[in-house]
């Protein structure tokens, strides 16, 4: 592993995904109006990068061009936060409507290592959509971001790197989710073993734990000196029944804890310069 830690840390926001139902959760931002507002707020509580699944009229996932297009226009419009769309969507999309998330142009895309059980489902990454999908990004100058579920997405990273070289602007950049059922536990030994066998072409990694996982994975990545992902993707809870009201309340809380650790939220700015973000949209 290449790099130190970072004096600040950048927090992503992960604020809807494609699992949880909004009937179930009314307050999973679902709409383009609520996905602006939670942006905004998260923004202005320390969060510099969105990682963005969009849902359908009928709240349920969906990778519409259309709205796809939309979206980044109005979260670029609306704050200035890093836009990540979603590559993974749901376990039910199809490879070729995954790859086409990058028609609308994003500033990054996720990239997920490897195949994964996913609870009772499969997250499919065969290795060959893995490979198309990063030459692509790396075509339409989209820095990807590489989502690590379990060891084994480790040697499939340096299997990407080596056969196409580095992405778009140079910078690698990390994201261990950790805690899926079916993935790598969300356990400090599990995110230690995972950061130990990064590549050295890797320059920052964040990580993030499902569920109760959350605050034990935030505690131990900031004093690894990592970045930090947090959401109603990944965790729906701040405490015992006390369900997330905003994805705000989570970035807040993490910024807060950030800066106790001497390590506070970095700005856009400088995360666009960690991640080397073109500095024009397409
Ligand atoms: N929704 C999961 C099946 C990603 O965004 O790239 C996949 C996922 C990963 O959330
Ligand atoms: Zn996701």
């Amino acid at each position: 592993m290449a790099q130190g830690a970072a004096r600040h840390t950048m927090v992503t926001v992960a604020p809807t995904g494609a699992e949880t139902r909004k009937e179930d959760f009314p307050q999973l931002p679902t709409t383009l109006a609520e996905l602006v507002e939670t942006a905004q707020r998260c923004e202005a509580a320390g969060a510099a990068l969105i990682h963005v699944h969009i849902r359908g009229e009928d709240h349920r996932p969906s990778l519409d061009a259309t709205r796809l297009r939309d979206t980044v226009q109005a979260l670029r419009e609306g704050t200035d936060l890093i836009v990540q769309l979603s590559t993974g969507g749901s376990v039910h999309d199809p490879l070729d409507q995954r790859m086409r998330v990058l028609d609308a142009a994003p500033d990054s895309c996720s990239l997920t290592c490897g195949t994964v059980n996913f609870g009772n489902d499969v997250f499919a990454n065969p290795y060959p959509f893995m490979s198309d999908l990063y030459v692509a990004a790396q075509e339409r100058e989209v820095v990807p971001e590489f989502e690590l579920f379990d060891l084994g997405h480790v040697a499939s990273l340096q299997r990407l790197l080596e056969a196409h070289g580095l992405p778009f602007g140079g910078k690698v950049h990390v994201d261990f989710v950790t805690g899926v059922p079916g993935g790598m536990p969300g356990t400090v030994p599990a995110l230690v073993a995972g950061v130990a066998a990064l590549p050295a072409e890797v320059t920052s990694w964040s990580a993030t734990g499902i569920g109760r996982a959350h605050l034990p994975i935030a505690a131990a990545t900031l004093a690894m000196g990592g970045h930090l992902r947090v959401g109603m993707e990944d965790n729906l809870m701040m405490a015992r029944g006390q369900q997330v009201q905003h994805n705000a309340d989570l970035v807040a809380r993490v910024a807060d804890l950030a800066t106790l650790m001497q390590r506070p939220a970095m700005s856009t700015a400088d995360a666009r310069e960690m991640l080397a973000i073109r500095t024009e949209p397409v």
